[in-house]
């Protein structure tokens, strides 16, 4: 049935049994008439599948290291236990067309090596001993530290503490690679890496800050510095935080950067750190492209879509595309810091992003 919409410029076309059998041979030869879907191919607006969720980390942990006595990790792969968003189940997505799961390692276990078209990073909860090798470059990360996996880098990941976990959680673009049908998966032929004599060398060539090292090119299309440490992240947070309050909606926000360009991580997704300084609360706006939220320091709520969902710690929650959403800091006297990661550079450059901000009464202006 045709969703009927009596305004000019939309499809209003109703049902004859004339038309109905025009539709049955249409149907027949693999064809049909556009005015019977023209009006939920063409929303007025972005409808996304997806649902605003929240995961608590309290209420997840328990099943996280109950997996980790269930199956072996060589049996695994990766012992992951992901996230789904009740709009996206048949993609395994948790908002968007982005995954996330959390992923945890046994002392002294590792992984085996593999590559795929689809792209990765990781935000690590808890552990003392997490390393990735990602292309050859041995990264060794500890909490609340971002490290990347382009496409089509090999990488495997271990941990090296004999008496604790690594858990961390895994963002990839997977929905969206098999969205565009261009998936592709290998086991690297050695089983494992060789990994160079000096661990974090992206690090310590890329990871100044201020500096790059001259006379050396970067063909890649994403960023030669894989890891990116929060004794850092959290430094340029708080002096960025001297000298600005931020945006209205976000606080101090920063992005994670290809520091060879100065543009996103990767070429499908960017990630931020953003900094809610003590009590503060954000306006509401919404915009186009999905966001995974983990809270990296504090406690807070966000209200997305008009619910109010309470945060501390680890927790997860998305935004679902043209969702609205505002931010607040519910301690007054420390701050709050927020990771996330998105589809933002995919929206970019397609030139896809819009954005609206909420009113006080209630309706909402168009920025673009
Ligand atoms: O480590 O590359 O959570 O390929 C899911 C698929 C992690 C990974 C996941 C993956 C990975």
């Amino acid at each position: 049935m045709a969703k009927i919409e009596d305004i000019a410029g939309r499809a209003r076309v109703h049902d004859t049994p004339e038309l109905e059998e025009f539709y049955t041979r249409l149907d027949a030869v693999g064809t049909g008439a556009l005015w019977n879907v023209a009006n939920e191919i063409e929303p007025w607006y972005p409808q996304p599948k997806s649902v605003p969720m929240f995961w608590s980390y309290e209420q997840m942990r328990p099943f996280v290291v109950e997996s980790a006595t269930l199956v072996q990790g060589k049996d695994a792969g990766r012992r992951v236990i992901y996230l789904v968003n009740d709009g996206r189940r048949e993609l395994a997505a948790a908002v968007g067309l982005l995954y996330t799961g959390i992923q945890i390692m046994n002392p002294g276990e590792s992984m085996t090596a593999h590559r795929h078209a689809a792209s990765a990073l990781r935000f690590v909860i808890e552990g003392t001993g997490a390393w990735t090798i990602v292309d050859g470059d041995r990264l060794k990360v500890g909490p609340n530290d971002f490290a990347i996996t382009p496409n089509g880098t090999w990488h495997e990941h271990g941990n090296e503490a004999d008496d604790n976990f690594v858990i961390w959680q895994d963002g990839l673009d997977i929905p969206l690679v098999n969205a565009l049908d261009a998936n592709f998966y290998e086991v690297h032929p050695d089983l494992y890496q060789v990994p160079g004599k000096v661990n974090n060398t992206s690090i310590l060539t890329h990871g100044s800050g201020i500096l790059k090292p001259a006379n050396r090119n970067w063909g890649k299309p994403y960023s030669p510095l894989l890891g990116f440490p929060w004794v850092q992240t959290r430094d340029a947070l708080e002096n960025y935080g001297k000298v600005s309050d931020g945006t209205e909606y976000d606080g101090v926000i920063m992005e994670y950067v290809n520091p060879h360009t100065g543009g996103s991580v990767m070429p499908t997704m960017g990630a931020h750190m953003q900094m809610l300084k003590p009590g503060f609360a954000s306006k509401a706006h919404r915009h186009t492209g999905s966001v995974v939220y983990h809270v990296a320091e504090g406690k807070g709520h966000s209200i997305i879509d008009g619910k109010r969902y309470d945060w501390k710690e680890h927790d997860i929650f998305v935004v679902p595309s043209w969702s609205w959403h505002e931010h607040h800091n519910d301690d007054a006297s420390n701050p709050a810091f927020l990771f996330s990661f998105n589809d933002f550079p995919m929206i970019n450059s397609l030139a896809l992003f819009a954005e609206a901000v909420y009113e006080d009464n209630g309706g909402y202006q168009e920025l673009a």
